[in-house]
């Protein structure tokens, strides 16, 4: 009900900023992977109570694996704050990563409709993006400026298998970007199997760029929509990134609509 509110203002009532694929965009060759599952941290303990523990060599963060009976994910949504990455020690060119909302790309690996921010350090420089995918397509930016601190929603909602909007509202000031969107391949439909709450390694110019620290992502109003309910991430699988045998990230779940994401 909170989710269908949001949709309704949000897409009444922002005035369409977003533009087609510009050549920036195509320049940064930036794509969002489908989760891949690793088995390097096995042996890792974890912390979290009541959910399941998965790790992913690209993604970190909740996912709904499957959609309850009978209904299937609509649309997904949380507010978030843009961090502040901070460059390694031994930062060899950029670093980065991403933090999003979308349907899709866990369990049903064939397309992912989501929407989100990407945070990148490259030689001291800091850059954000705003941006909207639906894999295997390349992300492609919204116009919109991002700083850190700023607080974004983000929604992604599916109108049909092969149709859907993202949403991308900066919390501060109101102003929001909403792109309309197909499936950019007949196999790249939407199941409505999963629904997720990550902050990814993301690949650009086809390679995947080193993590960056990014502190704490915190994402509140966690919130999928199947079938007329609303479902969060206190039941959903909790995931932990792990590159070259190390873990990266431990999230934390508040409740239903909280959860916390921190680098390590
Ligand atoms: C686990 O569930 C209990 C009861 O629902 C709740 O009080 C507790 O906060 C949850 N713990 C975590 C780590 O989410
Ligand atoms: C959910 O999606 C599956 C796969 O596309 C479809 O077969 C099924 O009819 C859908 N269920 C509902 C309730 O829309
Ligand atoms: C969000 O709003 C704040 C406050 O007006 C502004 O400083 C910031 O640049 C805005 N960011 C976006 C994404 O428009
Ligand atoms: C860090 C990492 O291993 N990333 C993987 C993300 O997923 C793609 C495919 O889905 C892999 O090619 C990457 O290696």
């Amino acid at each position: 009900m909170k989710l269908n509110a949001l949709l309704t203002t949000v897409i009444l009532a922002a005035p369409a900023l977003a533009v087609p694929r510009g050549i920036a965009e195509r320049m940064r060759a930036r794509l969002s992977h489908p989760h891949q599952e690793s088995n390097a941290g096995a042996n890792i303990v974890s912390t979290s109570k009541n959910s399941t523990v998965e790790y992913s060599t690209n993604w970190t963060g909740a996912a709904r694996k499957s959609a309850p009976p009978g209904a299937n994910y609509t649309a997904v949504t949380a507010t978030f704050n843009v961090p502040e990455p901070t460059a390694g020690p031994n930062a060899n060119g950029m670093e980065g990563a991403s933090a999003w909302v979308g349907i899709d790309g866990d369990t049903a690996g064939q397309a992912i409709l989501q929407t989100g921010v990407d945070f990148t350090v490259d030689n001291g420089q800091r850059q954000y993006h705003a941006w909207y995918e639906w894999y295997p397509d390349y992300a492609h930016d919204f116009t919109m400026d991002v700083s850190a601190g700023d607080t974004i929603v983000a929604m992604v909602h599916s109108t049909s298998p092969s149709s859907g909007v993202a949403i991308v509202e900066n919390k501060s000031n109101g102003q929001s970007a909403t792109k309309t969107l197909n499936a950019p391949a007949p196999t790249a439909t939407l199941v409505g199997e999963n629904a997720e709450w990550i902050v990814e390694d993301f690949e650009q110019k086809g390679k995947l760029v080193d993590l960056v620290n990014f502190g704490t992502v915190k994402f509140t109003g966690c919130a999928a929509e199947a079938g007329g309910s609303t479902y969060g991430v206190s039941d959903a699988t909790i995931m932990e990134l792990v590159a070259n045998g190390q873990t990266h990230s431990k999230v934390q779940t508040q409740g239903d609509e909280t959860m916390i994401v921190k680098y390590i």
